[in-house]
């Protein structure tokens, strides 16, 4: 099983970065390795084409333009829970960069054995949700994962957007958390180019989303911890995180702020709401200089990705259904395409939560 998958992958990155005539050397000692230990190590060459092949076959994701420019940081020297978490802020610093975000990715050391590293947070950097008797306060997505702080022996200052502590378990250690430092967490308060009363929602959002829950598959091997990221398109924070109904369920106060009749489904109060909390998403951003794009643009640099992947022989497989971006889908090529979801490896793929 491993060894097949191993195979295929060396095959695969050898041929693309022209190095065919290392094959055979390679997998020889890779088949030996594997008879031996019952795994096998990757060179940082590997590593490093592995993470990028597998961002380059995320279905789901639109941004995939600049696969090839992910920044690869090999931390399988990573061994204790300080390690890691001294890794996991040097990433968040490295990667916001002031604003000028930088995709990257950290590698921790693979699951060998039924040991394993794992990072508890969804994203390395969340808003905690608290069930209150009064109502949620925070982000509703997290009220499972801050529970689970909070056992932990992490308190929560109950507000609307109180950063959650980083959780780390290694094995089957009990997992140990860390506060991140204020320092290196950017965030960017929102306000409207035109609305002068839109400051007064107090709205923000954190600058980069880096996912950390994810499994990466590289030829037979799996890091079960790999925080990546990218940055974010406007529409994840303008109509996802802050006006689902489920999340922070800002609309109907964005449409009062508007003067817009909330009591009509025909006056397209939703929709109006949606888009200037949208423009005041890129308008914050852009005015920090936090690297940021908006949907249109995504879609048109997606297109040059698939042309770009049919100039090297690839059909660019993808999942239309997370494609499309939730605003004004049908203005982009994207809606008007179809795609082929074939899971490709290597890839991130979903894995079962470190907690229960
Ligand atoms: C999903 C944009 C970088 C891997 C997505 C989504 C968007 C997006 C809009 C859909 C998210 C959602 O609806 O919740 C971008 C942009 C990037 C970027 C603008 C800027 C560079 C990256 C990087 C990686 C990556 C660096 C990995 C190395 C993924 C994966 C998903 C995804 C695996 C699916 C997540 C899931 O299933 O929950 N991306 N992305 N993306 N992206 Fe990207
Ligand atoms: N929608 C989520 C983030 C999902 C990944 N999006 C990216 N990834 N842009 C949210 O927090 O809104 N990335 O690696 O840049």
């Amino acid at each position: 099983m491993m060894w097949q998958e191993a195979e295929s992958f060396i095959r695969q990155c050898y041929k693309e970065l022209g190095k065919e005539e290392q094959i055979e050397e390679r997998l020889q000692e890779i088949e030996e390795m594997i008879q031996r230990t019952g795994s096998y190590h990757h060179t940082y060459e590997e590593l490093e084409y592995g993470a990028k092949a597998a961002w380059r076959n995320s279905n789901r994701c639109i941004g995939r333009l600049f696969w090839d420019s992910l920044k690869v940081i090999d931390q399988r020297g990573a061994l204790t829970e300080e390690d890691i978490r001294d890794a996991v802020f040097y990433h968040i610093d490295y990667a916001t960069n002031g604003g000028r975000i930088r995709s990257t990715i950290s590698i921790f050391p693979p699951h060998v054995e039924g040991k394993s590293v794992r990072i508890w947070n969804h994203q390395l950097i969340r808003y905690a949700g608290y069930d209150e008797p009064t109502g949620v306060i925070g982000d509703p997505a997290s009220i499972e994962f801050t529970k689970e702080c909070e056992k932990l022996g992490w308190e929560g200052s109950k507000g609307q957007f109180d950063i959650l502590p980083l959780v780390i378990q290694i094995g089957n250690d009990p997992p140990r958390w860390f506060d991140i430092p204020r320092e290196i967490v950017l965030e960017v308060e929102l306000r409207h180019p035109e609305y002068e009363w839109f400051q007064d929602l107090q709205l923000k959002w954190y600058a980069v989303p880096f996912i950390s829950d994810m499994r990466l598959e590289i030829g037979g091997i799996h890091y079960k911890a790999a925080p990546f990221n990218g940055w974010y398109m406007e529409t994840e924070i303008g109509a996802r995180n802050l006006a689902d109904d489920f999340r922070y369920d800002m609309l109907p106060a964005v449409a009062e702020g508007m003067g817009l009749n909330t009591r009509r489904n025909s006056s397209l109060w939703k929709d109006r709401a949606l888009i200037e909390l949208n423009q005041a998403v890129l308008h914050s951003f852009k005015r920090d200089k936090v690297s940021i794009v908006d949907h249109h643009s995504a879609a048109q640099q997606f297109q040059l990705f698939h042309q770009k992947e049919q100039k090297c022989g690839r059909e660019a497989t993808g999942d239309w259904t997370w494609l499309i971006p939730p605003v004004s889908p049908a203005t982009t090529k994207i809606f008007h395409q179809s795609f082929e979801d074939r899971i490709d490896t290597p890839n991130y793929f979903y894995q079962d939560h470190a907690y229960k």
